[in-house]
């Protein structure tokens, strides 16, 4: 029997978690691959998680992400290497399901490409190495790259595919608490928002510099398990991040006015001698770096003070992994 057939009507599930960058990667040195211009460092999220079912059929691939049917052109680039590793004219039907706010700055396209790549290789061979799939998942989406590693993961710029650094019991008492502003999808992509930056801000050079020297300060406080230097990289990477987006033209402003209302939240508590640092994505939500002795204060105040936002605490998490 040849591979070929063996490889038709084949079905897999896989799973992934979003990869939440410490450092940002915000500007691609090549459109075409996703090959990012910023070096960042990241962590894969437990307990928000993307569940893909993927099976092989002969022609016409689609992709369904909660129910909704996905423009084809957003894959197909994707399919293209995906195909080619099948080493036949395959094609996809792909149902996929998050569950956390999809499109809206929780990195469900990390998750979602993660799971997507990680499954149709290990389809294609089960023993398909790790580094390859993450290449594999960042023709999908740049941070997908990461996601597919469980733990501490780093993205270098100019790279093809991201790295473990440490796997999530390295630092087990790390957590992200995703504060939930707003779960619409956001006005403009990530892709098309870096595209945006890179052509138009003054400052995208500058950006590209210094996210250099914060990634590598931050590798640094992340081995020395210092949460306050990472804790305040974090916070000047994602900042200096939003310069470059807020100077572009049309300015990208993903804040909403609870946005702030959190960032200033997050500052007093510091203030008052808690361990809470915050940093952001493409979108609204804010995502607060702390410990896990911090979590408890930190749920009880944010309670008190926005009792209408969802918060979900995050620790390291596992990389992608498929069941049959
Ligand atoms: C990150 N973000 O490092 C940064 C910070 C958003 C802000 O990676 O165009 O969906 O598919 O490569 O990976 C989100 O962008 O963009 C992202 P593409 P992606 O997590």
């Amino acid at each position: 029997m040849s591979t070929k057939k063996s490889l038709l009507h084949k079905t897999v599930i896989a799973c992934a978690h979003p990869s939440l960058a410490l450092t940002k990667y915000w500007g691609k040195a090549s459109s075409k691959n996703n090959i990012p211009a910023t070096s960042s460092l990241a962590i894969t999220l437990s307990g928000l998680t993307s569940t893909t079912r993927i099976s092989t059929v002969k022609k016409n691939s689609v992709v369904i992400v909660n129910g909704e049917l996905q423009p084809p052109e957003r894959y197909s680039q994707f399919f293209q290497h995906a195909g080619a590793l099948c080493d036949e004219n395959l094609a996809f039907k792909v149902e996929s399901e998050n569950d956390f706010p999809t499109g809206a700055g929780i990195a469900s396209s990390s998750s979602g490409f993660a799971a997507l790549a990680c499954g149709i290789a290990k389809l294609a061979d089960p023993d398909y190495p790790l580094g390859e799939i993450s290449a594999l998942a960042r023709i999908g989406s740049g941070s997908a790259a990461r996601s597919v590693f469980g733990g501490f993961t780093l993205l270098r710029a100019g790279s093809h595919a991201a790295e473990m650094l440490h796997d999530a019991s390295f630092w087990p008492e790390f957590r992200i608490i995703v504060c939930i502003v707003k779960d619409a999808k956001k006005e403009y992509s990530s892709r098309l928002g870096m595209s945006l930056s890179k052509k138009t801000s003054p400052y995208f050079k500058s950006w590209v510099l210094d996210a250099e020297k914060t990634f590598k300060e931050a590798c640094s406080a992340l081995e020395n398990k210092d949460i306050e230097k990472l804790g305040d990289l974090a916070r000047i990477s994602a900042y200096r991040m939003f310069g470059t987006m807020i100077s572009s033209a049309p300015p990208l402003v993903y804040w909403e006015p609870q946005t702030i209302g959190l960032l200033k939240f997050i500052e007093r508590l510091r203030i008052n001698g808690i361990g809470a640092w915050e940093t952001m994505d493409a979108g609204p939500q804010v995502k607060l770096i702390c410990l896990k002795d911090d979590v408890h204060r930190i749920e009880t105040a944010l309670e008190e003070h926005f009792p209408d936002i969802q918060a979900l605490a995050c620790q390291p998490g596992e990389g992608a992994s498929v069941s049959w």
